[in-house]
């Protein structure tokens, strides 16, 4: 593991929440991609959960590990440097401000669109040749990254007994995808570990994503929780070996509602600095977001109006991190 190294809490202040909310699940759907079941296992965590984990993912150890250790050494530059890479209108380095709306977190995070040409990103002022190995690692966990999403996407597809199999991959592997890359840190917050407070400080804010599908690896910090349907809150163990991947809204759409958006979030920690590394693979700006026909059961109809993703986008960035973005589009 990659320990964060002196992380600067100053360039932070505390976030209070309500009390803490925690339950531990004992049964996070687990699917082991290289196993036949797969693909029913993953359909039932989509209804179900709208989350699961993912063993056996074809994303080299290395690659992960070379994009964990060049993060590490980004964040601990100081905030002039990093901010070097932003604001984040959208993309770039971002400080405890989350979105256009007046969300804050404890978090600093830098996002990227992975169409961009990673050979002109500015990172910060520190070497070329630094920044050139930060560039690279980004390449290469990106592209693996996505061809796990592809996979999984396929598999979906085929649980769904839908055609063609790509149907849903073809959408991230479009060369006009809107696919989009953070990374989060959360540092240590000092106000918790000091007073053994009960109290939960929000790293990120609880929000469904509005992408397909979202492909999350962290170094082994808890934090992360997903709402039940019932709404009660539930920690997810860390697993750095791991990917956990959460169903976005679109995909909600695409199947009618069948798989369900998850609802998330990542509370704070006294002591330990959380790394996380996620994937949003998204439509071309100009797909159309709407159930696929065969996902329409016989006497049923659609259960959103249609929009772009263009659309979609558009009215997120217009929300705040918490809202409930699809009720502007179901239909009554
Ligand atoms: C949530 C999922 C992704 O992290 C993200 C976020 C985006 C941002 O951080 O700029 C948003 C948020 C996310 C949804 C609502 C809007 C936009 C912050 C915010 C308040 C990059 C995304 O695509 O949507």
């Amino acid at each position: 593991m990659v320990v964060l190294s002196k992380p600067n809490t100053e360039q932070y202040s505390c976030i209070r929440n309500s009390k803490p909310t925690t339950t531990f699940l004992s049964s996070i759907p687990l699917i082991d991609l290289s196993k036949p079941d797969a693909k029913s296992l993953i359909v039932k965590a989509c209804e179900e959960f709208g989350f699961f984990k993912v063993v056996n993912h074809g994303v080299p150890m290395e690659a992960i590990s070379k994009l964990e250790s060049e993060a590490t050494k980004f964040f601990s530059l100081p905030l002039s440097e990093k901010e070097k890479a932003g604001p984040p209108n959208p993309f770039g380095y971002g400080n405890k401000h989350i979105g256009p709306n007046g969300d804050v977190g404890w978090v600093e995070y830098l996002l990227l669109t992975t169409n961009q040409d990673y050979n002109s990103l500015q990172l910060s002022s520190v070497s070329e040749k630094a920044q050139e190995n930060f560039r690279q690692a980004l390449k290469d966990y990106i592209l693996a990254v996505r061809k796990m999403a592809c996979e999984i996407l396929d598999l979906m597809a085929e649980g769904l007994n839908i055609q063609p199999r790509n149907v849903f991959s073809k959408l991230v592997t479009d060369k006009q995808s809107d696919s989009v890359f953070r990374l989060n840190h959360y540092p240590p917050c000092p106000e918790l570990a000091m007073n053994g407070s009960s109290e939960n400080r929000i790293g990120f804010g609880e929000h469904t994503d509005p992408q397909i599908i979202s492909l999350l690896r962290s170094n082994n910090t808890c934090g992360l929780q997903i709402s039940l349907r019932d709404g009660s809150w539930i920690s997810v163990p860390p697993d750095q070996t791991s990917f956990f991947i959460n169903v976005g809204d679109s995909l909600q759409v695409l199947t009618n509602g069948r798989f369900k958006s998850v609802k998330h979030r990542v509370l704070a920690n006294g002591f330990k600095s959380r790394l996380s590394m996620i994937y949003f693979g998204g439509p071309p700006l100009n797909h159309k977001i709407a159930p696929l026909p065969s996902l329409i059961l016989k006497g049923k109809e659609s259960l959103y109006n249609e929009f772009t993703w263009f659309e979609y986008k558009k009215s997120a960035y217009g929300s705040r991190l918490a809202d409930n973005r699809l009720g502007h589009f179901e239909r009554i």
